[in-house]
């Protein structure tokens, strides 16, 4: 909460062309809390370095993600639209949190584990504390809620931990968050192997649905998902390959999962399979004619991003003066 209003946070890393799971988890549910919340939309390029990065690539997808979340419908009039890197807080935040997290903390985490088996050649210092880095974006803006997809989780609930902690030698310094987990997309899988978590970074492009791929591309990966043995078109234990189709259907089409049966009884994957990738393609068409015009004037993007590391600025500045001052930092 900050003066009274409550606050809405959430990032994306410019690590990658953004998914659908990206797109049903994370950022088609921050436009709901524009009336209620303050809200702050992050493009965390700090965080995207933790693995190596093609620095022109970086540069493209940092005004990429910012036109996204544009065209998925964000009112920068409405919400506060920016990239980390041109908020120094961030990392002056994140240093002195490190320092009220515990080692054991961080090696906990799950995404740590994954991310460290992925890129073996290089488990930097910076992939162990991402998630302070995190902690240190939700709570310079007083953050009420974070609406992130269901593989955050753990995340914002460590950066809970920490500012109870740094409230319990500080009172009173941080708002304490809470994770948002829409319940439809909240882990959409990949359509390669339906175990594993839809991801930007993923190599195989077949596994994953990108926002910006054309119509047919979808419906071409959509035909070639795996599914099972089987024939009909049922959720159930041990069916990853339909279920995260249904899941998906679901979410473009707001049909409950028993509505989806009925409507495929009696048809087969094929069908159904066309069906899905018909709905995603048209509503990604209008998402996707709409960051086109964006992406077309650059110098209004970096007017968006002045302005909104502008506002974002006024509220950091504020925690981070209160945290140096309870710890006794000098000012001049
Ligand atoms: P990377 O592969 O580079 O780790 P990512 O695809 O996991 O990236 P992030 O930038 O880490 O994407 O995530 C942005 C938001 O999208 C987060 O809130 C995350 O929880 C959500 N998200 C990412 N993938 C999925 C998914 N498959 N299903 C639902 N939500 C997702
Ligand atoms: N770690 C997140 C991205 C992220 C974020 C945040 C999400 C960085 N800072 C603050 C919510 C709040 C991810 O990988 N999806």
């Amino acid at each position: 909460m900050f003066q009274d209003q409550l606050v809405s946070y959430s990032g994306v890393q410019p690590s990658g062309n953004l998914t659908i799971g990206n797109y049903l988890g994370a950022i088609r549910n921050f436009s709901l809390y524009s009336e209620k919340y303050k809200c702050f939309y992050c493009v965390v390029d700090e965080h995207a370095i933790t693995v190596r990065q093609n620095p022109a690539e970086l540069r493209r997808r940092t005004y990429e993600t910012l036109a996204l979340y544009m065209a998925c419908g964000l009112d920068p009039e409405k919400n506060t639209l920016y990239v980390q890197s041109h908020v120094h807080e961030h990392a002056e935040l994140a240093w002195i949190l490190n320092c009220y997290t515990m080692f054991g903390e961080l090696s906990r985490m799950t995404q740590f584990k994954d991310k460290s088996a992925k890129h073996a050649d290089n488990i930097n210092a910076g992939l162990f504390t991402y998630p302070v880095l995190m902690a240190a974006d939700i709570l310079l803006y007083q953050t009420d809620v974070v609406p992130v997809g269901v593989d955050q989780k753990q995340h914002v609930e460590l950066c809970r931990d920490i500012a109870e902690r740094f409230n319990q030698l500080f009172p009173e310094t941080f708002t304490v968050p809470e994770p948002i987990i829409s319940q439809s997309g909240k882990r959409i899988m990949s359509l390669a192997e339906p175990t594993k978590k839809m991801s930007k970074s993923d190599e195989n492009a077949n596994a994953v649905v990108y926002i910006l791929d054309d119509r047919d591309t979808i419906i071409r990966k959509f035909k070639r998902a795996v599914t099972d043995s089987e024939t009909s078109v049922r959720f159930a234990e041990g069916k990853d390959g339909i279920n995260n189709l249904m899941t998906i259907y679901s979410c473009f089409t707001d049909k409950s999962l028993e509505d989806i049966e009925r409507e495929f009884d009696g048809r087969g994957y094929g069908e159904f399979k066309r069906a899905v990738g018909e709905v995603c393609a048209d509503a990604l068409a209008p998402v996707q004619a709409r960051f086109r015009e964006l992406l077309a004037d650059k110098s209004a993007l970096e007017a968006q991003m002045r302005k909104g590391a502008e506002e974002a600025s006024w509220y950091a500045r504020r925690t981070l003066g209160k945290v140096q001052k309870k710890l006794g930092f000098v000012k001049i």
